[in-house]
């Protein structure tokens, strides 16, 4: 018999058990089981030459202060209302202009900085300075104070953009989030800048080094260090065919993932490059580093120019190809799903 025809007897039991919070599986298992992902997510850019205008707007209607983070969200069109890229992460835009202070908290959430715009702004994590450069990924691990400023560098002083990833949507899931604000708006700092850097980055760690925590020791990962391996490994042709030259970025003390909840890579796409279509299970945000070039995610095709985001949702289709050569940003859930065993992957043709 047809399940979806209209069948009073069987509305009226469903309308009978309601008061008692029941409802018939056989109604919505096949939404339930689906035989591969059905995800309200949606593909989607945002054109940073679009998105600057109203940051800069923002900036002169409330301060960082106020504000706490002056961020505009990128939300997700498919998930409207829910602060969320894709279903486990959000990201968004963070402003802050020169002389402000982004006051100091800790959370549950997990949050990484991907710096897009301007330099001479600083994040302090648990005492450690860390001034920010456009393509540098730094991390604020779990738990850990941190507050953001923006003192200039060099004589400079301009607004400094970034891109923020968290798994705030993943910790609402759970529900387990707790978060707390700090006595002073500004940490103290305790620990020259680059002392993560000098334990931990330059393959060796201390001697007497126990592990704590399941997030890289190194809170800051330099651009600089990053464009150089991939130029090398592109100019050695190292090339994959669906993602270029595609590395991770590495807790150096587990060779696991940087942060425990988000993975995070950076990818050279060489010059004429013509992507073959690859799917995974981890909807993924990408940040473009530098040039430009096409992305097609199932059958939307989008031009891509440096600092703008877009998002590709699990499961969907996504290939590259340029004219010049660009380099990609990008993070998405793969630790959680290679945690569970529910990462599947295709590399298509
Ligand atoms: O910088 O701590 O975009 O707590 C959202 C929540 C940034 C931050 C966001 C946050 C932060």
């Amino acid at each position: 018999m047809d399940q979806h025809r209209p069948n009073p007897a069987r509305e009226a039991l469903y309308e009978a058990m309601r008061p008692l919070h029941l409802t018939p599986l056989w109604e919505v298992l096949h939404a339930l089981v689906p035989k591969s992902p059905t995800t309200a997510c949606v593909p989607a850019l945002w054109r940073y030459r679009e998105v600057k205008p109203f940051l800069m707007q923002s900036g002169e209607l409330i301060t960082a202060e106020e504000a706490v983070r002056r961020v505009l969200i990128l939300e997700n069109p498919g998930l409207p209302g829910q602060s969320a890229i894709t279903q486990s992460l959000y990201a968004g835009l963070q402003l802050i202009l020169p002389g402000e202070v982004a006051p100091s908290h800790r959370h549950v959430q997990s949050a990484l900085r991907f710096v897009v715009d301007g330099r001479g702004a600083y994040t302090t994590v648990e005492g450690e300075r860390t001034t920010m450069h456009p393509g540098d990924f730094i991390i604020t691990p779990s738990w850990r104070w941190h507050d953001h400023g923006n003192e200039g560098v060099d004589d400079v002083t301009e607004p400094v953009v970034w891109l923020d990833g968290l798994d705030i949507p993943t910790l609402r899931f759970f529900d387990a989030g707790f978060a707390e604000n700090d006595d002073s708006k500004s940490q103290t700092v305790r620990h020259p800048e680059g002392s993560s850097y000098a334990r931990f980055g330059a393959n060796m760690a201390p001697v007497r080094h126990q592990r704590s925590g399941l997030t890289s020791p190194i809170f800051s990962y330099p651009y600089s260090r990053t464009r150089e391996a991939l130029y090398t490994l592109e100019r050695n042709g190292e090339i994959d065919a669906w993602h270029g030259v595609k590395m991770k970025y590495i807790n150096p003390t587990t060779g696991g993932w940087a942060m425990p909840t988000i993975g995070t890579c950076m990818q050279l796409l060489p010059k004429g490059f013509r992507g073959k279509p690859h799917r995974s299970t981890d909807g993924t945000v990408y940040c473009v580093t530098e040039g430009r070039g096409n992305v097609q995610i199932n059958d939307q095709r989008y031009t891509f120019e440096p600092q703008d985001v877009f998002v590709a949702p699990s499961w969907s289709k996504v290939s590259f190809d340029t004219e010049q050569e660009a380099v990609l940003f990008s993070f998405s859930d793969r630790p959680i799903h290679e945690a569970l065993g529910i990462l599947r992957e295709e590399f298509l043709d």
